[in-house]
């Protein structure tokens, strides 16, 4: 219950920070995206991680006001970049499941791209699993709504869902993200890199552009750029970052 009065505070306060985390082209090694993650950075503990909040704040309902901060956030901050001349990449943003079954949710995001002024194409929405699975009828009217609007979207930690395969024929969508789970040994576990193979070679054959997350090290990019990932996002590149540092990389034209 404080958490809550504490997090509605650190909402009219200004409290949220969003970081960075780059994506790579695998057969370039460009920065090609970013996904964008909350912070708080509290006046007395410092920054806290969105795993500390965001359980909370699913729980409350607070994910909604969150959320809608953070989608505001991240599309004032590309017009920011635009406007100064800087390189624009596409940003995705989370998505929980409570703020997918908003019914004004579609009106939420053209509003956000309205008011900066944001080419749609810029901004990818990352949905799990379970949360478009929750309704799935009312799912696909939204996800129409929102890809007609040219907005993108993947499905995030897929692999992990109790979901079947067939909302994949069914559904809008143009990336999955492997879930870090299959990842992580990727490099030491054959079973792993099946999964990941099949997973592959199954999203290319569906128009389906494949990120590799959680990606931690030299050994693990060598078998995912043998496997024909599209992209990859981890620590072995960069953790997230402030946008100010992730701007200063895509200066660099890396
Ligand atoms: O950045 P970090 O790895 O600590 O994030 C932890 C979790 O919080 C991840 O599951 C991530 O998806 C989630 N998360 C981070 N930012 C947001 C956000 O803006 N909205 C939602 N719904 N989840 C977020
Ligand atoms: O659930 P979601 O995929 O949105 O989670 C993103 C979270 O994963 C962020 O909190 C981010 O900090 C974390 N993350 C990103 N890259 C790595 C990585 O290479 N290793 C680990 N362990 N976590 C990562
Ligand atoms: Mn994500
Ligand atoms: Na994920």
């Amino acid at each position: 219950l404080r958490l809550e009065t504490e997090l509605r505070k650190a909402l009219s306060r200004d409290e949220f920070v969003v970081y960075y985390q780059p994506k790579i082209e695998t057969s370039s090694g460009r920065v090609v995206g970013a996904e964008a993650l909350v912070r708080w950075r509290h006046a007395e503990l410092g920054m806290i991680s969105p795993a500390d909040f965001i359980p909370i704040a699913e729980e409350t309902g607070l994910i909604v006001p969150i959320g809608n901060w953070v989608l505001n956030h991240v599309c004032e901050q590309i017009r920011a970049w635009r406007d100064a001349g800087q390189p624009v990449v596409q940003v995705a943003v989370n998505l929980s499941a409570h703020q997918f079954r908003q019914p004004d949710l579609v009106e939420r995001v053209e509003e956000a791209l309205q008011i900066h002024g944001i080419d749609p194409d810029f901004l990818e929405l990352e949905l799990t699993e379970s949360a478009v699975m929750h309704n799935a009828e009312s799912a696909i009217t939204t996800l129409m709504e929102l890809h007609g609007h040219g907005v993108r979207l993947a499905v995030d930690d897929f692999g992990t869902g109790y979901s079947s395969l067939s909302y994949l024929k069914k559904f809008p969508l143009d990336k999955l993200k492997i879930d870090r789970s299959f990842v992580m040994d990727i490099d030491t576990n054959p079973a792993s890199a099946e999964i990941v193979g099949a997973i592959i070679a199954m999203g290319h054959s569906l128009n389906l552009e494949i990120v590799a997350e959680g990606v931690e090290n030299d050994a693990q990019l060598e078998v995912l750029k043998g496997l024909k990932c599209d992209e990859i996002q981890g620590f072995y590149y960069s953790r997230p970052i402030p946008a100010d540092t992730f701007s200063g990389i895509l200066r660099l034209g890396r």
